[in-house]
């Protein structure tokens, strides 16, 4: 039988990528996300390989109904990549917007600490599992603007390394992967529909891709048993850390 892989944002950027890459491997995938349309291209794509989930993770009664609804064939997860987030604005913090902020707490944080409560405990049960969390290099240090998300990012990292503590007495894996640039829908949801200021983050520079990051999500999942890739930080060549970045 097929490992499952359940995967969370798998409707556009790293979480589609990620999807993708997992069915080539030969893992069943169960993608979930908001937009309809393309989760049902994924199903298409992967028929039988692929399970869709519809539901916002910032509902926690809604997903932990969908999550308790999986028939028993899809029931047995192996790997969870929490990847469903974003971030919104680009201010001062004495600038931000309450509800920009709330929508990043709610889904970076709150979201992905309601799928690994829904999701861990069965890999607890089965004594087999991984969870790979996405964080960012914004949650290494905080960069100019970048405030509340960075902060969201900083709690992925202790969400990731508690739960690494907490399950270290069983053969459940727990990884943290710190993309910097990688160009995908994330700046266009940032600036809320300014195409135009999106594409310039990525001006100058060769920027990562989802490929690029569920490559090295694959590799964490595909390590031998006795090897846990606790932590990656994957940027961008002439990209430093969250501040710096050298454009031509
Ligand atoms: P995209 O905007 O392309 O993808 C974001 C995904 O998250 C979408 O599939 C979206 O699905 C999902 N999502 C967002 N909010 C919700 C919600 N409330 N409920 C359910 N799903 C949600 O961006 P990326 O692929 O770049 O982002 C994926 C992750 O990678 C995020 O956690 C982001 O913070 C992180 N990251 C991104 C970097 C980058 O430079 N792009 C760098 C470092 C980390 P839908 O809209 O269908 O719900
Ligand atoms: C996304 C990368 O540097 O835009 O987390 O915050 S960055």
């Amino acid at each position: 039988m097929k490992p499952i892989a359940l995967i969370t944002g798998a409707t556009s950027g790293i979480g589609l990528a990620c999807a993708h890459k997992f069915l080539k491997a030969g893992y069943r995938v169960i993608a979930t996300g908001r937009n309809v349309q393309s989760l049902n291209k994924l199903k298409e794509e992967g028929k039988d390989d692929v399970y869709t989930l519809i539901f916002d993770v910032r509902d926690r009664e809604i997903a932990t109904l969908c999550l308790k609804s999986l028939p028993d064939e899809w029931a047995d997860i192996e790997v969870l990549v929490n990847n469903a987030g974003l971030a919104l604005g680009l201010d001062p913090e004495y600038e931000g917007d309450y509800d920009d902020w709330d929508t990043m707490i709610d889904t970076n944080i709150k979201g992905l600490l309601t799928i690994t409560r829904e999701v861990v405990p069965g890999m607890i049960a089965r004594n087999k599992g991984h969870i790979i969390n996405i964080g960012s290099v914004a949650g290494d240090a905080a960069y100019a603007n970048g405030n509340v998300y960075c902060a969201t990012k900083a709690a992925v990292k202790a969400i990731t390394d508690g739960l690494r503590i907490d399950v270290a007495h069983t053969p459940l894996r727990v990884t943290l992967l710190k993309p910097g640039l990688v160009e995908t829908n994330f700046s266009n949801v940032r600036f809320h529909g300014d195409d135009e200021r999106a594409d310039n983050v990525y001006k100058g520079i060769v920027p990562l891709t989802g490929d690029d990051i569920a490559d090295a999500a694959l590799y964490a999942a595909q390590a031998p048993a006795h090897v846990q890739i606790a932590e990656m930080l994957i940027l961008a060549t002439h990209q430093a850390n969250g501040s710096v970045i050298v454009r031509s």
